[in-house]
């Protein structure tokens, strides 16, 4: 549903969708093609549909973005997916939609990189399958943590993005072509046993006013198995990678 200031509906909306659809995920908007005027991107899931979930496109009016195809995710069972994030990770001009498929198991996390360029094809060396290490937790145990949303900005200042994303204890960084930068992930340490999650986007900015982008996370909500027995917490991680 979009809405005017006055409340009244916004031309074109609101947009009636299948049977059985549903929104787990916030949109994201951005000025895809850059025609001036904002595209609305979420993941619509239907339980009942393979694959389950699909990236849909609509422009300002709400008709469908041209010759987008609504690629799929959740192609496996028990796998999470997020909306996209938006970024130039080729640096070629053209936007990408960059999100992250989950598969984690008790003895590792397999994870897909996706990149779709405006026509719903993948960018040349995606997807990028990684298997990163397990997050700890046992058989009989619910994995506590989702995930956030990638975050993309330049943080090294050699033109090309990274890709920070939060999951679990850790917060990861990719180079723009997928690849898990040395010295990652950051682990947050272990309080009172227990370990701290983050469930939420790892935002960048400039935090401390030195003129380089850091990152921050939090969790999605504070709860009993979070480490600060339901407490909230947040991270900083200021940027070094641009220091003299
Ligand atoms: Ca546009
Ligand atoms: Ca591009
Ligand atoms: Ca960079
Ligand atoms: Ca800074």
């Amino acid at each position: 549903m979009t809405k005017r200031k006055d409340a009244n509906p916004f031309p074109g909306f609101p947009i009636v969708m299948n049977e059985g659809d549903y929104f787990r995920w916030a949109v994201n908007v951005d000025d895809l093609d850059g025609d001036g005027t904002t595209e609305i991107i979420a993941v619509v899931s239907n339980t009942s549909s393979t694959p389950r979930s699909r990236i849909l496109i609509l422009k300002h009016d709400g008709t469908p973005f041209p010759d987008w195809p609504s690629p799929g995710l959740d192609r496996g069972v028990n796998s999470s997916d997020q909306t996209p994030a938006v970024a130039d990770l080729n640096g070629d001009g053209a936007k990408e939609l960059v999100t992250i498929e989950v598969y984690t198991w008790v003895g590792r996390t397999d994870v897909t990189l996706h990149a779709f360029g405006l026509d719903g094809a993948e960018l040349a060396g995606f997807p990028k399958q990684l298997t990163l290490p397990p997050v700890g937790f046992d058989a009989d145990e619910v994995f506590p943590s989702r995930h956030g949303v990638p975050s993309i900005a330049d943080l090294d200042g050699d033109g090309y993005p990274e890709i920070a994303w939060s999951y679990s204890n850790r917060i990861y960084l990719f180079d723009h072509e997928g690849n898990v930068l040395p010295g990652w992930p950051f682990i947050t340490p272990d309080y009172n046993g227990k370990i701290m999650l983050f469930e939420n986007a790892a935002a960048s900015g400039d935090v401390d006013g030195d003129g380089d982008l850091d990152i921050c996370a939090k969790p999605w909500s504070p709860r009993r198995n979070n480490a600060l027995g339901g407490k909230s917490h947040f991270d900083f991680l200021e940027n070094l990678s641009t220091s003299d």
